[in-house]
């Protein structure tokens, strides 16, 4: 107990103590020892979230050898897939990329999917957004057959697209 109150008492828990001497016992031992602890599990949890972040960054250049690239807006801005109506073989990678005018997203349209195919596993969900240049979202759809696509922010401006996987 004497060495966890000798070093992790800090200037707020000191404050604490002389605006309230009374508490003096309860301030030393549970004020001072749960904000170390608060502390270590954030600064676990971001780095946690770097990690995440580069780890999904390589996976994403490692994979775009084999792969259909689809532009989010157009270079002049255009609210639109490009294209927005192609095909790909089974099992290749789509990777949807912002270009312009976005934040965009990728939502399948649930009613135009082959039959058995789970639609949140190959959406984005409609609120995650792509926000900055260059953000991707990549899916790989191994069913043949006709998909319609939308983003949601942008569905009411026509930004439409189907990919046919033969
Ligand atoms: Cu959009």
């Amino acid at each position: 107990m004497a060495s966890v109150t000798s070093t992790a008492i800090t200037i707020p828990s000191f404050t604490a103590l002389k605006a309230n001497p009374t508490t003096k016992a309860v301030i030393s031992t549970v004020k001072v020892s749960s904000p170390s602890k608060l502390f270590s599990v954030k600064a676990s949890l971001k780095d946690f979230g770097v990690a995440v972040v580069a780890t999904a960054a390589t996976a994403i250049l490692a994979s775009n050898a084999l792969a259909v690239e689809v532009l989010l807006g157009s270079d002049d801005g255009g609210l639109a897939f490009v294209p927005n109506d192609f095909s790909v073989s089974a099992g290749e990678k789509i990777v949807f990329k912002n270009n312009a005018g976005f934040p965009h997203n990728v939502v399948f349209d649930e009613d135009e999917i082959p039959g058995g195919v789970d639609v949140s596993k190959i959406s984005m969900a409609e609120e995650d957004l792509l926000n900055g240049p260059g953000e991707s979202y990549s899916v790989t759809l191994s069913e043949k057959g006709s998909y319609s696509f939308y983003c949601s922010p942008h569905q009411g401006a026509g930004m439409k697209g189907k990919v046919t996987v033969n």
